[in-house]
């Protein structure tokens, strides 16, 4: 039988992504099990938390799920400074969604956090008749990036639990068992924190 966790992992975690990817609902779809074909717009952002138990540790996510629109992006730093993971979503059916992803990743790619864990998603795997983007494409960006690649459906359900899952095992494996993603310490504590904590 499998022993209850013994760690507790604190995770900061924000979905990035244009307006309309289903960030929104990729989240309500996770937490309450959820979907709705007339999701309300993110309006700035919106938080969540949940928690996941993994046989190695139990992660509590704190979710920022932010509004996407250009007219925000200012904020943006706000949700993703401190974030232990970061999910970019696009929308399979729109090519200009994919360059937008793209150009999140470029942008947190700069923040130079070598121990984020990213995700890229390609949601709305449901539209596959109207798909623009391919996915070999965007596994061979993932990849080039540091990030994994999972295609999700927040309407059928395909790969959410899947999708935090996989987050939460990244953590695991490369958090300290204290509170990760929060910047509750000075940058000179965090370095050497890093330092310490996150051998193989
Ligand atoms: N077909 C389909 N529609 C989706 C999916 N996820 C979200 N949507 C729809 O896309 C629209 C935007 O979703 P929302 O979660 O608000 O996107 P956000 O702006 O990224 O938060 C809404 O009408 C959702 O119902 C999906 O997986 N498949
Ligand atoms: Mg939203």
């Amino acid at each position: 039988m499998a022993r209850p966790a013994n760690r507790i992992i604190n995770a900061k975690l924000v979905l990035l992504g244009d307006m309309g990817t289903g960030k929104t609902s990729l989240v309500l779809r996770f937490i309450k099990g959820q979907f709705f074909d007339n999701q309300e717009p993110t309006i700035g952002a919106a938080f969540f938390t949940q928690i996941l138990s993994l046989s190695e540790a139990t992660v509590k996510f704190d979710i920022w799920d932010t509004a996407g629109q250009e007219r925000y992006h200012s904020l943006a730093p706000m949700y993703y400074r401190g974030a232990a993971a970061a999910v970019v979503v696009y929308d399979i059916s729109s090519m200009d969604t994919f360059v937008r992803a793209k150009k999140w990743v470029e942008e947190l790619q700069r923040q130079g956090n070598t121990n984020l864990v990213m995700a890229l998603v390609a949601n709305k795997s449901d539209l596959d008749p109207k798909r623009e983007v391919q996915n070999e494409d965007a596994e061979q960006f993932a990849q080039e990036n540091g990030m994994f690649f999972i295609e999700t459906s927040a309407k059928t359900a395909r790969n959410i639990n899947n999708l935090f899952f996989e987050i939460a095992k990244r953590l695991a494996r490369t958090l300290p068992p204290r509170t990760a993603g929060i910047n509750l310490s000075s940058e000179k504590e965090e370095k050497r924190r890093k330092r310490f904590c996150c051998i193989g």
